[in-house]
């Protein structure tokens, strides 16, 4: 049985690999997902009559644009820009938008795919996209930054809109790229809607929507300890990043009682066995948000450890929210923290694990919550900022932390429900796969051949 499994996943994924040439991280998104679904499709024919899989796996649109812009020298530089809309089954496409010079098409699929899973997770109403471009926001002015901003928008605002398609921050782009895109898309449309996400509060932004992703992936690791009757109190804690995602993660550990040892960047990490503390955590977003400095000044100002080129994950631990970027973990990193006794690994990051990784976590049967529920949280608080758009009406930091945790749990709960096998062992790679696709399979079979 598991070999004719197999013999279908390699069939389906020769045709993806044929199809989309060269787009590596689209591939092992894509199966990741496939062979955790194929047992279930198999039990569940009308998912194959209907080829869902195969629709799943080709963007509804792909727009690729030229952004040409001038720097601060009077040159002509151009960039890349994207926007891969990929499922508009449950809601209007929905996810952010990456600045990074990595930043390709196969890396924008694998990003938008994963989100059509992550956001049917979330239980709100949300499509799945993702965007961005190849600039390099490192180094550039403020200026520099609108300027790219403003002409990204120019071409973006042609293909978006707030309910047709609302993107967000990701890696390179924060509150400050947000509010240049806003500006210029407000601008060209003559229109004051919910667009974007991620906007700030004096115009349309909600609380607790800069602290959503990382706060979620605490949420989501308290709820994988609580199956085995244990807590985040008294653990360390290994955390990789240092941007949106890994200052939120340590604010929220520290608030539970857990003590954060490392931050990284693509230099190196620190490692600070007295622990991140309140006082520190403030100095980091200081020094990331304001000055855009590099994490190495940390071991400089509180005299602890950097280690140049090297990732956290040999430092040792009880858990690990991986929060940086895609493949970040190997398999040697894995093997490397179960020997250290880590037990937990929450991924704020988008497929921070690579699938080598990930067998050794299973293999081990740790608590291992992947990305498309760990990190659900920052877009589903995207999803309550484009409810309070909707309404004109904004509720309070508690109201919106209340909401966001719940929908972690629940997040959880899906997880569990699907994910749980014959020994009680919570597959939560399986349980989110399979959770996740059967909102959007359903509308889609609804919808018909569209
Ligand atoms: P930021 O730009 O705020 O921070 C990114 C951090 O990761 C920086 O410390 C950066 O270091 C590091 N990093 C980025 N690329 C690399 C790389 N190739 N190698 C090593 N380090 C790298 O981004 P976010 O915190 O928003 O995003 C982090 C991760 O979380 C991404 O995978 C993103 O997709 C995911 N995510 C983000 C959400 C959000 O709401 N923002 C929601 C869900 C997931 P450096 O400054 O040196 O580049
Ligand atoms: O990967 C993600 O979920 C995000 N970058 C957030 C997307 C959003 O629309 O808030």
């Amino acid at each position: 049985m598991a070999d004719i499994l197999n013999v279908k996943v390699n069939e389906f994924m020769a045709k993806v690999i044929a199809k989309n040439p060269g787009e590596s991280e689209f591939h092992q998104a894509v199966k990741e997902v496939v062979e955790s679904l194929m047992p279930f499709i198999d039990a569940n024919p009308k998912y194959k009559e209907a080829k869902i899989l195969e629709r799943m796996a080709e963007p509804e649109r792909v727009i690729m644009f030229r952004v040409a812009w001038v720097d601060d020298n009077g040159e002509i530089q151009i960039n890349r820009g994207y926007r891969i809309q990929m499922s508009s089954a449950i809601g209007p496409y929905k996810g952010g938008l990456r600045l990074h010079p990595t930043v390709n098409l196969g890396i924008l699929k694998f990003l938008a795919f994963e989100q059509v899973l992550k956001n049917s997770l979330t239980t709100l109403p949300m499509g799945g996209a993702k965007g961005g471009s190849d600039f390099d926001p490192k180094g550039k002015s403020d200026n520099e930054i609108m300027r790219f901003c403003q002409a990204f928008m120019t071409e973006l605002s042609k293909h978006i809109g707030a309910d047709t398609d609302v993107p967000a921050g990701d890696i390179g782009t924060g509150g400050r790229e947000i509010g240049y895109m806003f500006g210029q898309y407000k601008k060209l449309r003559n229109e004051f809607v919910g667009v974007l996400t991620g906007k700030a509060l004096e115009w349309g932004g909600s609380l607790i929507r800069p602290e959503a992703t990382g706060y979620g992936s605490v949420y989501f690791a308290q709820e994988m300890l609580a199956t085995r009757g244990d807590s985040l109190k008294g653990k360390v804690c290994t955390v990789s990043g240092s941007g949106n995602v890994a200052q939120y993660t340590v604010e929220k550990l520290i608030q539970l009682g857990a003590k954060a040892v490392t931050l990284s960047d693509s230099s190196g990490y620190i490692y600070d066995p007295a622990g991140i503390d309140t006082e520190k955590l403030a100095w980091v977003m200081e020094l990331k948000n304001i000055r855009r400095g590099r994490i190495s000044e940390y071991a400089d100002k509180f005299g602890c450890e950097f280690v140049p080129g090297k990732t956290p994950w040999g430092v040792k631990c009880d858990c690990a929210f991986p929060s940086a970027t895609q493949n970040e973990v190997n398999e040697d990193d894995a093997k490397e923290l179960i020997k250290n006794g880590c037990f937990v690994v929450s991924e704020g990051a988008n497929m921070p694990s690579t699938p080598d990784a990930i067998e050794v976590y299973l293999k081990a049967k740790i608590l291992y919550g992947p990305g498309k529920a760990a990190n659900a949280g920052g877009v589903a608080t995207s999803g309550l900022e484009m409810t309070q758009n909707s309404m004109r009406l904004p509720w309070t930091r508690e109201e919106v932390d209340a909401r966001l945790h719940q929908i972690m749990i629940s997040i959880h709960q899906t997880c569990v429900k699907y994910g749980t096998e014959k020994d009680g062992f919570i597959n939560y790679v399986k349980g989110a796969n399979i959770g996740g696709f059967i909102k959007v399979a359903d509308a889609m079979i609804a919808q018909g051949v569209v």
